[in-house]
């Protein structure tokens, strides 16, 4: 595997000898990339996507922590947060890599433990004093990206290095690229209840067996084995990607559609909608208190089916 950073110095790419690769912008730690072995592009990215640092990127996979949404209200301690909090619009440090690639044994198939593992770190120090004061607590994130010949793995650890407790949430805000919105079905969350966000209350309700898109769509599923259960996207039927997570026990399912697609700038094209849809691995459905010392770990592995 090889890691090269960009000419700025603001992503690092990391390439499998078998051609699959991952880019990183170190804002927000997020992944702008993911291609295959023929170069195919996974996930979804605007081509108005601000990758300049001055707005959350719109597409690839845009992590959202300590707060998911619009915050609370006061006095709750995320309250002067802006939506999805802060760690998508941070400049993270890089912290290294590590690769492996075992040559194959005379005459095996090639190594299939190739991977190269990207880290990321983000502290309270390294933050704005601004966004300090917004959320001032000492806190500490790892961030990992595993790329793998068929899968690619994000995973984040918010360690509490603070002498008092505090609340957070975590999501990984996952665009996948597909070829058309109108051909795609989401199964393994039909038995899971959601929020229908687009509702007022936001409903709690149960899904059809496959979920398909024909509109808008903002839904946030709680799997009801927690997060064992996979949730596999489909194109005509025939699989196309399978995300299974670790300690994430919500799954955000969205599609801006026409009209929400139209109101958002960075948007592009209009109609890139119907090659996209959010699968959010999370845990947004309650408040995860860590103590002092605490350590708290999420992870998505996204595998590409066909
Ligand atoms: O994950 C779905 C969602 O919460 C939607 O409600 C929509 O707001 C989307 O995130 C995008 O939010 P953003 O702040 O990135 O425009």
């Amino acid at each position: 595997p090889t890691v090269t950073f960009s000419p700025d110095n603001t992503s690092v790419t990391a390439e499998l000898p078998t051609g699959e690769s991952v880019s990183v912008l170190l804002y927000g730690a997020t992944v702008t990339s993911w291609k295959d072995s023929s170069g195919d592009e996974k996930l979804w990215l605007s081509t108005a996507a601000k990758l300049d640092g001055t707005k959350a990127v719109r597409g690839g996979i845009p992590l959202v922590f300590p707060v998911f949404g619009p915050p609370p209200s006061a006095p709750h301690p995320t309250a002067n947060l802006p939506q999805h909090g802060f760690a998508r619009t941070s400049v993270w440090e890089f912290l290294g890599k590590s690769t492996s690639e075992s040559t194959p044994a005379e005459g095996a198939k090639a190594a299939d433990d190739l991977s190269v593992k990207l880290d990321f770190g983000l502290s309270a120090a390294s933050l704005s004093a601004e966004t300090q004061k917004l959320w001032p607590f000492k806190f500490n994130l790892i961030y990992s990206v595993t790329l793998n010949p068929s899968t690619l793995t994000t995973s984040l650890v918010v360690t509490n290095d603070d002498d008092k407790p505090f609340d957070s949430q975590v999501l990984l805000h996952t665009y996948l690229r597909v070829n058309d919105i109108s051909s795609v079905s989401i199964q393994g969350l039909s038995n899971s209840p959601y929020l229908d966000k687009l509702l007022s209350p936001q409903a709690q309700t149960s899904g059809p067996s496959d979920l398909t898109i024909t509109q808008e769509t903002d839904h946030v599923y709680s799997t009801p084995n927690g997060a064992s259960d996979p949730v596999t996207v489909l194109e005509n039927g025939k699989p196309r990607f399978v995300v299974t997570r670790d300690n994430l026990a919500q799954v955000v399912v969205w599609n801006p559609w026409t009209e929400k697609a139209a109101g958002m700038g960075d948007f592009e094209p209009k109609g890139g909608y119907k090659n996209m849809l959010c699968v959010e691995p999370g845990a947004v459905g309650t408040w995860q208190t860590l103590e002092p010392g605490d350590a708290f770990e999420g992870a998505q592995t996204i595998s590409i089916a066909n």
